[in-house]
């Protein structure tokens, strides 16, 4: 079977407070600064130069839930193109160029095309969208994006009639991604979306956080957000729009079939075959703030319970 699950074993999810602070710990000791990547969050801190998404509004579907703050986000990643350590990640993420930067649209559109992102940008108009993110492993947090909806800029494209789902591709550069030269993925990653999915006005594709362009580790350039879905859907780097009549292939899917579903829905009631879905670890609390109880649809049941509809979601999970 896989091979890196074998090596995160279920005690270590969640205990991310635990780490924050043998972290802080070692750090006070040792007399170094907080700043984990570097420069990039003490420039949140001193907060002097101008956000490049400052002045971005909310867009519909924003909630007004209370954001993470961006240390947490920032530097608690999952990127295994660099590492599977989240800390190790976020510095290793540094090393990419993600300028400039084009997306290949291939399959089942009428206007198939590799198109850069500025004119990407130029055509879809940025929004923010406050989103609560929770990673299959147990914790959440709540994350300001900045992105456009991922519908309007498929119907650009013109999907044809066959168009039935959408795969999203990483790039793929193992001579910048260290983790690419091993196997604990089948490189490139690969994600998929149900086209209703992927035209709702929930799922978007986020080039920013926080007001600023998205750091490396958060998936810049461009980035899959699908709120009511875990984390591990939302894919980074995205080099590769690909519209097919078949349901694609996931990276995880191909690597634990049993583990990680295509829909991959936020569902406190299906249990991970290792560990209980039913409450996450809200990053940013104390050691002692107790577990949230996960939501339906983690939230968003309101505005997506209906794609499912009459579906088994044991089964489809
Ligand atoms: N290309 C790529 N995308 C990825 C991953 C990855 O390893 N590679 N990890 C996924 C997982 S498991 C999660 S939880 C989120 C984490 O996003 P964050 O690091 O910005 O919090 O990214 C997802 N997207
Ligand atoms: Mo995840």
């Amino acid at each position: 079977m896989n091979k890196i699950f074998k090596k995160i074993p279920s005690s270590e999810i969640t205990d991310e407070a635990v780490y924050y602070n043998r972290r802080k710990i070692i750090k006070m000791a040792a007399g170094v600064s907080l700043a984990l990547a570097g420069k990039e969050i003490l420039a949140e801190t001193a907060g002097s130069a101008k956000k490049k998404y400052a002045d971005i509004a909310k867009g519909a579907y924003s909630s007004d839930l209370k954001v993470t703050s961006p240390r947490f986000v920032k530097t608690y990643t999952n990127y295994y193109e660099f590492t599977t350590g989240k800390e190790a990640a976020t510095r290793l993420a540094q090393a990419m160029i993600v300028r400039p930067w084009s997306v290949s649209i291939e399959g089942e559109v009428e206007k198939p095309g590799i198109i850069d992102l500025e004119s990407i940008l130029k055509k879809n108009q940025l929004q923010e969208r406050i989103y609560r993110f929770r990673c299959v492993e147990g914790w959440s947090m709540v994350i300001p994006w900045i992105g456009f909806p991922l519908g309007e800029m498929i119907k650009q494209f013109k999907p044809t009639s066959k168009a039935k789902y959408v795969q999203f591709t990483t790039i793929y550069n193992p001579s910048v991604m260290p983790g690419q030269r091993v196997k604990t993925l089948d490189w490139p990653y690969t994600e998929g979306l149900r086209i209703d999915e992927a035209m709702h006005p929930l799922t978007i594709l986020a080039t920013g956080m926080y007001d600023d362009e998205l750091p490396k580790q958060n998936g810049a350039p461009l980035r899959l957000v699908v709120p009511w879905k875990y984390g591990f859907k939302s894919i980074k780097a995205i080099v590769k729009i690909r519209f097919t009549e078949t349901m694609p292939e996931t990276a995880w899917q191909k690597s634990a079939p049993d583990e990680y579903g295509f829909f991959a829905n936020v569902n406190p009631n299906v249990p991970h075959p290792r560990w209980s879905q039913s409450r996450e670890k809200v990053l940013g609390g104390s050691l002692f703030t107790p577990k949230r109880k996960t939501e339906m649809f983690n939230g968003y049941a309101e505005q997506v319970a209906h794609l499912y509809k009459g579906m088994d979601l044991r089964k489809y999970f």
